[in-house]
C-alpha cells in the first residue's frame, strides 16, 4: 500500500502533474503514511528521474520546471506534518540559502524544514544569494551556522568565494560553515576549508548539532 503510494507520487514528479502530486500527498498523509518517507522515497526518486530524463535528452526544461513544480506543490502539503512540535528551545541560528547563479530551491528548503523540525532557527535567504548577501544575514540574525546550497558544478565554487569573504570579513571564527548539494562531496568541502558537508536533509540535521555542539 505504502510502495503503491510512493510510487504514484514518483510519477506524478515524473509526469510534470502538480495537482495530482497536491492531491496524493494529501491522500498519503490521511493513510497515515510518514511525510519524509513520503519525500525520500516518492518525490525525490521522481524528480532524480526527471533529472536523469533531462541528462539524457528525452526531457527538456519545460518538463523540469513543472516536474519541480509538482514536487514543491506535493512538499507544501508533507512540510506541515514534517515540523511536528515548535515549542522547544532553540538549538542554534542558522543563516541557509542556495548560492549565487544557482535556481534550485528544492534541496535546501527540505534541508530548512527539518533543521526547524529539530530545534533549529533557520533563515532561509532564498535562492541565488551572492557571499555579500549570506555576510548580511549572518550578521543580521548571529547566526551560529551558514548553510550554503548548490546544484551546479558551476556554482559549486560560490562555496569557497562565501568562506573567503567570511574569512575577510573577520567573520570566519564566530560561524560554521556547513556546505551540500547534489555535485557537492565531501573532499570538496574539506578542500574549501567548510565545517562541514551533509549528503542529505537528516544527515544535515546530525552535522548542525555537532556543529553547535549539542546533542541531537
Ligand atoms: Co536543474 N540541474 N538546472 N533545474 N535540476 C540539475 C541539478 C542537473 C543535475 C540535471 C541534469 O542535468 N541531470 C543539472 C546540473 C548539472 C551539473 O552542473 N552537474 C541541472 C541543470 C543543467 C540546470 C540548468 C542549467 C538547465 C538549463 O537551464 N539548461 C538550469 C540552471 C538554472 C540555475 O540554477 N541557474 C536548471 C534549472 C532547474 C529548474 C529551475 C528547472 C529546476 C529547479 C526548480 C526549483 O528548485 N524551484 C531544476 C531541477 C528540478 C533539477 C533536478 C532535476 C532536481 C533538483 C532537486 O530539486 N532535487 C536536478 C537533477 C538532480 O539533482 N538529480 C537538476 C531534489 C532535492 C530534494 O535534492 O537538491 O539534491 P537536492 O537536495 C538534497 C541534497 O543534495 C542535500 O539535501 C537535499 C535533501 O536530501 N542538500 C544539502 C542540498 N542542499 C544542501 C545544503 C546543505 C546540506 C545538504 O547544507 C547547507
Amino acid at each position: 500500500m505504502s510502495d503503491e503510494m510512493y510510487a504514484k507520487l514518483a510519477q506524478a514528479v515524473i509526469d510534470g502533474e502538480p495537482e495530482d502530486a497536491e492531491q496524493l500527498a494529501k491522500e498519503a498523509l490521511e493513510q497515515g503514511l510518514d511525510a519524509l518517507t513520503c519525500v525520500n522515497e516518492g518525490l525525490t526518486k521522481g524528480i532524480q528521474k526527471v533529472g536523469e530524463l533531462f541528462a539524457n535528452g528525452e526531457y527538456f526544461l519545460p518538463e523540469l520546471i513543472i516536474g519541480a513544480e509538482a514536487m514543491k506543490k506535493a512538499l507544501a502539503v508533507l512540510e506541515p506534518a514534517m515540523l511536528g512540535d515548535q515549542s522547544r528551545e532553540v538549538v542554534g541560528r542558522v543563516v541557509l540559502g542556495t548560492v549565487e547563479g544557482d535556481m534550485h530551491e528544492i534541496g535546501k528548503t527540505l534541508v530548512g524544514t527539518m533543521l526547524v523540525a529539530n530545534g533549529f532557527q533557520v533563515f532561509d535567504i532564498g535562492v541565488d544569494k551572492s557571499a555579500g548577501e549570506f555576510i548580511a544575514a549572518i550578521q543580521e540574525n548571529n547566526a551560529d551556522i551558514v548553510g550554503a546550497s548548490a546544484l551546479l558544478t558551476t556554482t559549486m565554487l560560490q562555496q569557497k568565494k562565501l568562506i573567503e569573504a567570511l574569512k575577510e570579513s573577520n567573520l570566519r571564527d564566530k560561524v560554521k560553515v556547513m556546505v551540500g548539494g547534489a555535485p557537492v562531496t565531501e573532499t570538496f568541502a574539506t578542500e574549501i576549508g567548510a565545517d562541514g558537508y551533509a549528503e542529505d536533509a537528516i544527515s544535515a540535521v546530525d552535522l548542525a548539532f555537532r556543529l553547535v555542539d549539542a546533542p541531537a
